[in-house]
C-alpha cells in the first residue's frame, strides 16, 4: 500500500536547502578501504557473481533495508552545441549540423512547471551563447519559479568553462552557482579518472585531477555532488578500481559525494567498441562499487545506460536507487541507446516491485515524500 506523507527524518527544514548530513558516513569510513586492490579487481573479474551479489545487497540492505527510492525529476539539457569534441559522446553537435539545438529559457521553464517534478537535472554542451551569466540567470529564473524544487546543476567540466571564460576561479564559480540556488553538482565529466583514458578519449576537457579538485572545492564550500564513472569502453579493470579508490580517499578527506552512477558507455555512432557492457560486467561494476565505496551514501542503477532488465537486477546487487523519471533525457538519447526517453513514477514502482523491494519516492537531497509499505 502507497503510503503519501512529508516525511523529514532532519525535522523542521527549509524545503530548498541540501540536508546532505552524511547520515550514513560511520567513523571507520575515513580510515582504510574495506577491501584491497587485488580483492577489488577479483570483484571484477572471478569472485563467484552470485555470491558478489549477495554481499553488496547485504551491505545496501544494512543501510536502507527493503527500500529502493526514485526522483520525480526532469534532465534539463540547453544545449548540444560543444566546444569539444570527447570520442565517446554522441551527444555534442557543431554549429549547422542537422541535430544541433539551443533551448530558450522559456522552453525549460515550462517543462519544469508541473508541481510533481522535485528535481531538476541541468547539464549541456560547453558553448559560448550559454556562457556563465546566462546559465546563471536560467538557475535563478528556475529558482524564483519554483522555490521548492531541488537543482542538480553544471557539471565539473562546465564549472572550469565558465571560470576559464569569465577569468575568474572555479571557487568564485561555485560560490555564485550556490548563490543562484544550486543544490548540488552532478556527477558527469568524471569518466574515468586515469590520465592515459584522458589523453584517449577527452583530452580536449578537465582531466582527473582537475574533476577531483573542483569536487573538493564544492565539498568544502558546502555544496554536495555526485560521481559518475563511463565504463565499458577502452578501459582496464585496474583502471575502473583505481577510478574508485581515488572517489573514496576524496570522501574522505572532504565529505560531500551523495550518490555514485556507474554508466555504462552507449556505443551509438562512436563504437569505441562494438557492443553494450554485458549485463554480467554491469552487475560487477554496481556490486564492486557499493562493497569500495563504503563512504559514499547512495549507489545508482540508472536504467538509460544499464537498460531496464539490467537496472532491476542491479536493485540485487548494492544499488538503492533508481534515479529519475527524466522527463526528456537526451545525452544518452543521441546514442540511441533503445532506452526510453521517459518513464512514468509508476514505472520506475513496478521495476522495484519485481526485484522484491519497496518503491519510495524521494526528493533532490533523498529526503522521502511517498512511502510502500509491505
Ligand atoms: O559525463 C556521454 C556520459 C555523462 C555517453 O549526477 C555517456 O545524478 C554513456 O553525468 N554513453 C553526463 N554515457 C550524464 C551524467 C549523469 C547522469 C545521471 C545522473 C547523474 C547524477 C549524472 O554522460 C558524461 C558522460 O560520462 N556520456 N556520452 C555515452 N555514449
Ligand atoms: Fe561536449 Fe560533454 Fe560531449 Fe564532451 S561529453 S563533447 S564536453 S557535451
Amino acid at each position: 500500500m502507497r503510503q503519501a506523507s512529508l516525511d523529514l527524518p532532519c525535522g523542521p527544514i527549509n524545503p530548498r536547502k541540501t540536508l546532505f548530513t552524511m547520515e550514513t558516513l560511520r567513523p571507520h569510513d575515513v580510515a582504510s578501504p574495506p577491501i584491497s586492490f587485488d580483492v577489488a579487481l577479483r570483484y571484477l573479474r572471478d569472485f563467484p557473481l552470485l555470491e558478489l551479489g549477495k554481499r553488496a545487497f547485504a551491505v545496501k540492505r544494512a543501510r536502507y533495508g527493503d527500500q529502493v527510492t526514485f526522483v520525480s525529476n526532469r534532465h534539463v539539457n540547453p544545449t548540444n552545441l560543444c566546444v569539444y569534441s570527447c570520442r565517446f559522446c554522441d551527444y555534442a553537435a557543431k554549429n549547422g549540423d542537422a541535430h544541433a539545438y539551443s533551448l530558450t529559457e522559456e522552453e525549460i521553464l515550462q517543462g519544469l512547471e508541473n508541481p510533481v517534478v522535485h528535481e531538476a537535472h541541468i547539464v549541456g554542451g560547453l558553448w559560448p551563447k550559454w556562457g556563465f551569466e546566462r546559465s546563471l540567470g536560467l538557475v535563478r529564473r528556475i529558482r524564483a519559479a519554483r522555490p521548492e524544487l531541488f537543482i542538480k546543476a553544471f557539471t565539473a567540466v562546465e564549472v572550469a568553462y565558465f571560470a576559464r571564460m569569465e577569468k575568474c576561479t572555479t571557487r568564485e564559480v561555485l560560490a555564485a552557482m550556490m548563490d543562484a540556488g544550486v543544490d548540488l553538482l552532478p556527477g558527469g565529466g568524471a569518466e574515468v579518472l586515469s590520465d592515459r583514458i584522458h589523453q584517449e578519449l577527452y583530452k580536449d576537457k578537465i582531466g582527473p585531477q582537475a574533476w577531483l579538485d573542483i569536487h573538493e572545492k564544492a565539498h568544502a564550500l558546502g555544496l554536495p555532488s555526485n560521481a559518475t564513472l563511463l565504463f565499458g569502453h577502452i578501459e582496464t579493470d585496474e583502471e575502473i578500481v583505481a577510478h574508485l579508490f581515488k572517489l573514496r580517499a576524496l570522501q574522505a578527506r572532504t565529505p560531500g559525494f551523495q550518490s555514485f552512477i556507474p554508466l555504462a558507455y552507449q556505443p551509438g555512432t562512436t563504437q569505441l567498441v562494438a557492443q553494450l557492457a554485458a549485463p554480467e560486467r554491469c552487475l560487477r561494476v554496481i556490486a564492486a562499487s557499493r562493497l569500495i565505496l563504503d563512504n559514499i551514501p547512495h549507489v545508482k542503477a540508472y536504467w538509460p545506460t544499464l537498460q531496464i532488465e539490467t537496472a532491476v537486477t542491479a536493485l540485487n546487487f548494492g544499488a538503492d536507487d533508481l534515479d529519475g523519471t527524466l522527463g526528456k533525457e537526451r545525452i544518452m538519447q543521441l546514442a540511441e541507446t533503445g532506452s526510453p526517453e521517459k518513464l512514468s513514477a509508476d514505472f520506475l514502482r513496478t521495476m522495484i516491485r519485481q526485484a522484491g523491494q519497496h518503491p519510495h519516492q524521494r526528493d533532490g537531497a533523498y529526503r522521502i515524500l511517498e512511502r510502500e509499505v509491505a
